[in-house]
């Protein structure tokens, strides 16, 4: 079943409004990840606020669903989907990066809804692996989301993960790609060409289903395509865009990790629809 035109709409909604939080965000800490944070918007807003079952009245339930965000540099989209879950307090998004502050720069254990503590990358796959390892032993109807970066391919370990988990078939397990074609200082295919990203992943076992990132329809249609298949896990790979939705962003290495000027801030803003 498709979302209805109504909850897409709902969404649509909450995307443009975290995409302004998370800048905002960024521009008053003078320093984080816009690029990698706009392009994983759609992904982690549909997983938690449609698709997951996680409850913060309830942060221990054995049964909850997994995410972890391995490209931990996107954090900021995380901590705002965990303040719209209830995980977190509404303002403390302001407190991002500061001193004390539960919103570090990079996930930590210290933030409640936070599952695994990421930021080097090429590790996150493994860790979501064992959890849902753990999880099928104990006969646990709880899903495990990956979501890495293209450029964190490069990492090693990341493929160990990758040839892995088809040998234990764990169907409960979902990667997913945020394939947006640029890295911290250049395009993928400038620092490593990934090439056929798919035929590598069929390669190593997985079901491979492939839509783009920021349809929210398309991208629902694949989780559920996901969970559909139980023989063994999937991997969505998630065509997407580097700072998607502010248009001097957009496929720019140079707004991978920056700090954002007052100025670009009101411009980011002004296109993404204004004030809240
Ligand atoms: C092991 C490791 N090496 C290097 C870095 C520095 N680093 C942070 S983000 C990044 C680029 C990641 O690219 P990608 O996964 O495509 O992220 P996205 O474009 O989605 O933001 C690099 C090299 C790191 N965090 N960890």
């Amino acid at each position: 079943m498709p979302l209805t035109n109504e909850r897409e709409a709902e969404l649509t909604e909450q995307c443009r409004q975290f995409r302004i939080d998370v800048l905002t965000a960024i521009h008053g800490a003078q320093s984080g990840h816009p690029g990698g944070s706009l392009s994983v918007c759609e992904i982690l807003t549909l997983l938690y606020q449609e698709v997951m079952n996680v409850d913060a009245k309830k942060p221990d339930d054995p049964n909850r669903d997994r995410l972890v965000l391995c490209k931990g540099h996107a954090a900021p989209m995380l901590y705002r989907n965990l303040i719209e879950k209830g995980f977190l307090p509404k303002d403390s998004m302001a407190t991002l990066r500061k001193i004390d502050s539960q919103l570090q720069g990079h996930p930590s254990m210290h933030t409640p809804g936070v599952e695994m503590p990421s930021g080097p990358l090429g590790i996150g796959l493994s860790a979501a692996q064992g959890m849902a390892l753990g999880l099928k032993l104990n006969n646990s109807p709880a899903r495990v989301y990956a979501v890495l970066g293209d450029g964190e391919l490069d990492e090693g370990t990341a493929w160990e993960a990758a040839m892995s988990a088809p040998k234990f078939g764990l169907d409960k397990l979902t990667a997913i790609v945020d394939w947006n074609k640029v890295q911290l200082d250049g395009t993928t295919d400038e620092i490593m060409p990934i090439r056929d990203l798919p035929a590598k992943w069929r390669a190593f076992g997985w079901n491979v289903i492939r839509c783009d990132g920021h349809d929210l329809q398309a991208f629902y249609k694949a989780i559920e395509d996901a969970k559909a298949f139980k023989d063994g896990p999937s991997v969505i790979i998630a065509d997407t865009v580097k700072g998607k939705g502010v248009s001097f962003m957009e496929g720019q290495a140079a707004w991978h990790g920056k700090a954002i000027p007052d100025e670009d801030l009101a411009k980011a803003i002004a296109e993404l629809g204004g004030d809240r």
